[in-house]
């Protein structure tokens, strides 16, 4: 039986999220009120964290996957003891400022461990951060000396298991017996349009036991229940499920079990009933009662505790294994140094795919930056993400860093998120550029929270050729740099892609997407032509003429298109000048001062070349200038006729150039 204590506790939970959520007149308090007694048993008796040090090491991770149901976890963290959340956090919930945002919001607090609203997301990203955490323990964890032994838990919803995501997400956490996620599932059988017999009917317990996964059904109100089945989660070696039967709204006489409690406030004269119902004793909103705030503030205590055990261990670690520890340490201080002394650079005048020099480049790097993990959604001989020489992460094999993601790019952009989120590893996916749209809600999340993910994306545009339109990227590049913090870079030869990937791995504050050519480009010779490094000031004056009248900007593949067309130009007394221009977002981070240097204003002749469609090049070639793109999708045929069909050849540029100058 729970005790009165565990009672209030667990009804103080439900108080103050439908006090929230009435004060802010927005917001979804049958979430929180249904979930109430799993989380409580969950935060107060199972989890181990330190309030006081939110982002201590070795604490287990939570997630709220079910991220409309923000105000549980605030209410959770104030009650629990952590320093950002006080009650009157509590009280501007949703308001302008606050840390209490509509859903919660990574970069807010160092209490939330990631960003999540948008269904499945956290699901999937749990399966980032289970990978991480073992990548973590197989590499420092020595016998007696179990560094990294911490958990992942989230509360996952109806709407996250619909989602397809969280199917790509399970099915590969099965296979990698990733058994360090637990998730508590919110089974409550009502979505936000109604009961889920309207769209939900399969067999949940039978779903994830085919996945590979260990289910328990428990009771959401037995609290004792939970415990047990937590425990039990932890002792088993699969991912675990742990389908919590709840009442949406508990404890509202007129609205808990339906879709009225989800996303509304329940109204004034509502609470007062559910509190009346709930037998809660106090008038006043936002009340905390002692007794509670004390049950609950001993996770401080407990916290504190756990966490001067972990430095000891740390400790008698450092002394055991000091060449282990100290490598900890430097991964943890970024050993920057090493990677760029092992950058390559290639040799001018040959042909290479920039997907061949991504490959060459990452595989250069690889021994000195072992914080670098990832792999390919099944196209790693495609995107040539493979790492040689290092093994695959399996269920046996955790000391790997080449990763079978499968053919699920939506999961594995979650999953790099997870991964990101476990400092200090750096993780990177491969994918056809065209599938890039696949993975985009985790991209956008990457970028709204900060997070260094670096994405291969090859086949970069109808330069793939035989496949044709289905699998030549068109629109993309537009929609991906529309994206606020995605840096995207497209280089021009081999040795702009060793540049590409020095900026993805310099840039720590937000994802990194690399766009790479199937087909051969010709390396430019950097001692007759401007010096690779500008490919990290986003443009560049590659070459150059005495008296300008015309201006080139290209990107990737058509960069050598421009030079060709440059030579002819020149050879008719055109003065031409070639600027590569890689990345949008790295040139607008220049000063004024450089940006008109590279484009000086009064040349207003300027041709932008790119295959794919112009929307955005207006910025760069102005009112006067033209773009020569993409204004259709592809066709299947070999790259040459393609590339012909479409426009992108030295002829076709020069011809363009002759009629923009009226020549
Ligand atoms: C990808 C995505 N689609 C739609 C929504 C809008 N939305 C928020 S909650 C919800 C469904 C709610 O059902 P459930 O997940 O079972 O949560 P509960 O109502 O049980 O709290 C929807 C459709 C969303 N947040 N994310
Ligand atoms: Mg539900």
């Amino acid at each position: 039986m729970p005790t009165t204590l565990d009672q209030l506790s667990i009804n103080t939970i439900r108080t103050l999220a439908m006090d929230g959520v009435q004060k802010a007149n927005s917001g979804h308090p049958g979430m929180p009120m249904g979930m109430a007694a799993a989380s409580y048993v969950l935060w107060t008796k199972v989890m181990r964290h330190n309030p006081k040090n939110p982002k201590w090491t070795n604490r287990d991770r939570f997630i709220l996957s079910a991220g409309h149901g923000s105000m549980l976890l605030y209410s959770l963290l104030y009650l629990t003891g952590y320093d950002d959340f006080t009650l009157d956090q509590l009280k501007s919930f949703r308001q302008l400022g606050s840390l209490t945002a509509g859903h919660p919001e990574l970069e807010l607090s160092s209490a939330i461990e990631t960003t999540t609203g948008p269904l499945g997301q956290g699901f999937a990203n749990g399966i980032g951060m289970a990978i991480g955490q073992e990548y973590l323990a197989a590499n420092f964890n020595q016998p007696g000396h179990d560094l990294f032994d911490y958990y992942i838990y989230a509360i996952v919803s109806d709407g996250d298991l619909m989602e397809g995501v969280a199917a790509e997400a399970a099915s590969l956490a099965g296979h990698l017996k990733l058994g360090r996620l637990i998730y508590l599932y919110d089974d409550n059988d009502i979505s936000l349009d109604g009961p889920t017999s309207m769209s939900f009917s399969e067999d949940r317990v039978k779903r994830f036991e085919a996945y590979g996964w260990h289910v328990q059904t428990v009771d959401g109100l037995d609290v004792e229940g939970i415990e047990r089945a937590l425990i039990a989660a932890k002792a088993d070696p699969r991912p675990s499920i742990i389908c919590t039967k709840t009442i949406i709204g508990y404890g509202s006489p007129n609205k808990q079990g339906s879709a009225k409690s989800h996303g509304e406030p329940l109204g004034v004269e509502e609470v007062k009933l559910a509190k009346q119902n709930l037998g809660w004793d106090y008038e006043e909103p936002f009340t905390v009662p002692p007794d509670a705030l004390l049950n609950f503030r001993k996770c401080i205590e407990k916290g504190r505790d756990l966490e001067t055990d972990w430095d000891d261990k740390y400790a008698a670690y450092k002394n055991a294994h000091p060449e282990r520890a100290a490598q900890w340490e430097s991964w943890n201080s970024g050993n920057q140094e090493a990677w760029k002394q092992a950058l390559p650079t290639f040799e001018a005048g040959k042909d290479v795919a920039t997907r061949d020099a991504s490959g060459k480049v990452m595989n250069a790097i690889a021994a000195a930056l072992p914080q670098l993990i990832g792999g390919s959604a099944d196209l790693r001989g495609s995107n040539k993400t493979f790492l040689n020489g290092y093994p695959e992460f399996s269920a046996e094999i955790r000391n790997a860093r080449n990763f079978n993601f499968g053919v699920r790019e939506h999961a594995m952009g979650s999953a790099l998120n997870g991964i990101a989120l476990t400092k200090p590893l750096i993780p990177f996916g491969g994918t056809f550029m065209v599938f890039s749209q696949y993975m985009l809600p985790p991209v956008r999340l990457a970028a709204m929270m900060g997070l260094q993910a670096i994405y291969v994306w090859t086949h970069d545009s109808i330069g793939v050729g035989e496949d044709g339109p289905t699998h030549q990227p068109v629109e993309q590049l537009a929609q991906i740099r529309a994206m606020h913090n995605l840096t995207v870079i497209r280089p021009g030869d081999a040795n702009e892609t060793a540049m590409a990937w020095r900026a993805a791995l310099e840039n720590t504050h937000g994802p990194t997407a690399l766009i790479l050519t199937r087909q051969g480009l010709p390396t430019i010779d950097r001692t007759k032509f401007g010096a690779v490094e500008g490919t990290l000031k986003g443009a560049y004056v590659l070459a150059d003429a005495e008296n300008i009248d015309v201006i080139l900007i290209a990107s990737g593949s058509e960069v050598g298109v421009a030079m060709s067309a440059r030579e002819t130009l020149a050879a008719e007394g055109i003065g031409t000048r070639v600027v590569s221009m890689p990345s949008w977002e790295l040139f607008e981070k220049q000063s004024k001062e450089y940006r008109d240097t590279v484009l000086p204003p009064l040349i207003t002749a300027r041709v932008a070349i790119e295959a794919a469609i112009m929307q955005g090049w207006e910025r760069y070639v102005g009112l006067q200038g033209i773009t020569i793109g993409m204004t259709s999708y592809g066709a299947s045929a070999p790259l040459k006729v393609v590339m012909e069909k479409f426009g992108f050849t030295s002829a076709n540029v020069v011809e363009k150039v002759k009629a923009l100058l009226d020549k």
